[in-house]
């Protein structure tokens, strides 16, 4: 009899939903066979080039929290499934960058390294995302830097990393072979890493802050799961909504916390909640986010743009007979929620066995 796990479930479910989404696939029975009898044989069993591109795309299909989705069809997948020494991932890393950078024209990129297999775990990268900056405290009662990397960054110094003085110090590469095995470290090439000085559009003391950030955001932390399979590295990249950066990154109060500064220089009243300097200094800050990337010729959305995309995206689905699940609290943006289109309905209910998938951290 053929097998019956959860492996062999998953496996067979995903062969028949890519048999009947890719159209000239045929008749999924011959490859749902082949795959039960590499179950059994082996414990587990390879995805063809075209499933895995497949399974890919419809992961970010069905990651509820992303208001990115429209695109979701034109993911560049890169198979390194045979890549699985830390040296050549941290080259492929590297690679990834590049050509998610484009030279601003930022590409939507996953690389799907070495999966699991039965009793042989493959290799993870530790970093959140391939770019990050690191933090630690400032010794009297601050930060410098971000301090959500400061965990990576005791890690890297443990490792021998020395890291620099800077506020916007890019973390290494941390890659871990095998479990219990230390992890190896690798700087950043500077052609792997485009950075965005910011400025504002009408106040020339806004570059004087000496804030930037990174064009790509490439999380790296994620598991893809494809047909009961799981790829613990496959880090991905879009690129940014501003107010990921400008309502977030650099405003809340456990990471750049820049927003006091920000309404001082534009000579806000802080000293009253009423006079809203915060709600201005955000808007003000967002501004010089999307007025740098734009200048820079970096692909960026604003939060109404990529909010109509989203409903164009929900609606397209709808056409094709499929439900768009989505998590409104991750969906909506963090600055003026009601102004955008998203934020005055609701969502099909996200359903966490739903599968392909990124799942968070380093899922089993
Ligand atoms: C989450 C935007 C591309 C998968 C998000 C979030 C935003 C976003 C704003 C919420 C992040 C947060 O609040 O921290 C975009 C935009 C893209 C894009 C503008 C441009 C193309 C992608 C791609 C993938 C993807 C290419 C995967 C192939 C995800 C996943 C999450 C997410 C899995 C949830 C992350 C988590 O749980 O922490 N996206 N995204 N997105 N996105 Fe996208
Ligand atoms: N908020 C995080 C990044 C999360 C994912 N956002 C994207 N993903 N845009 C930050 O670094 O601010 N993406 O794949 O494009």
């Amino acid at each position: 009899p053929p097998p019956t796990g959860a492996l062999a479930g998953e496996a067979v479910a995903f062969v028949r939903q890519f048999h009947r989404e890719q159209p000239g696939t045929g008749d999924p029975a011959p490859r749902v066979r082949q795959v039960l009898a590499e179950i059994e044989r082996t414990g587990s069993y390879r995805h063809t080039a075209e499933e895995l591109a497949f399974g890919a795309r419809l992961a970010w299909r069905n990651a509820a929290r992303c208001i990115g989705r429209l695109y979701w069809r034109s993911l560049v997948v890169r198979d390194l499934r045979h890549v699985d020494t830390p040296d050549a991932m941290a080259e492929e890393c590297f690679e990834h960058l590049r050509t998610a950078t484009n030279g601003g024209r930022i590409r939507p990129v996953v690389s799907v390294f070495a999966p699991d297999r039965p009793g042989r775990p493959a290799p993870r990268i530790l970093n959140q995302q391939l770019v990050r900056y690191a933090g630690h405290p400032d010794g009297a009662g601050g930060w410098i830097g971000d301090p959500a990397g400061a965990a990576l960054a005791g890690l890297a110094r443990g490792l021998g990393w020395k890291s620099g003085e800077d506020r916007f110090d890019v973390l290494p590469l941390m890659i871990r072979h095998r479990p219990g095995e230390e992890p190896r470290w690798y700087e950043l090439p500077d052609d792997a890493v485009l950075e965005v000085p910011l400025r504002h559009p009408d106040h020339a003391w806004f570059a004087g802050l000496g804030l930037r950030w990174y064009a790509v955001p490439a999380i790296s932390d994620m598991t893809l799961e494809i047909g009961g399979v799981r790829y613990p590295a496959a880090p991905f990249n879009g690129w940014y909504m501003g107010t990921e950066i400008g309502a977030r990154n650099l405003a809340d109060a456990d990471r750049y916390d820049m927003l006091g500064e920000v309404a001082r220089r534009l000579g806000l009243d802080t000293g009253s909640e009423r006079s809203l300097w915060r709600d201005r200094a955000l808007v003000e800050l967002n501004v010089a986010v999307l007025h740098s990337y734009e200048r820079a010729g970096v692909t960026m959305a604003d939060h109404h743009t990529e909010s109509a995309r989203f409903l164009a995206h929900v609606a397209r689905e709808r056409r094709h007979g499929r439900p768009t699940p989505a998590d409104w609290s991750w969906i909506v943006p963090p600055v003026s929620g009601g102004l955008t289109p998203v934020y005055h309905r609701y969502y099909d209910p996200v359903d966490p066995d739903l599968r392909p998938a990124f799942l968070p951290g380093d899922a089993g």
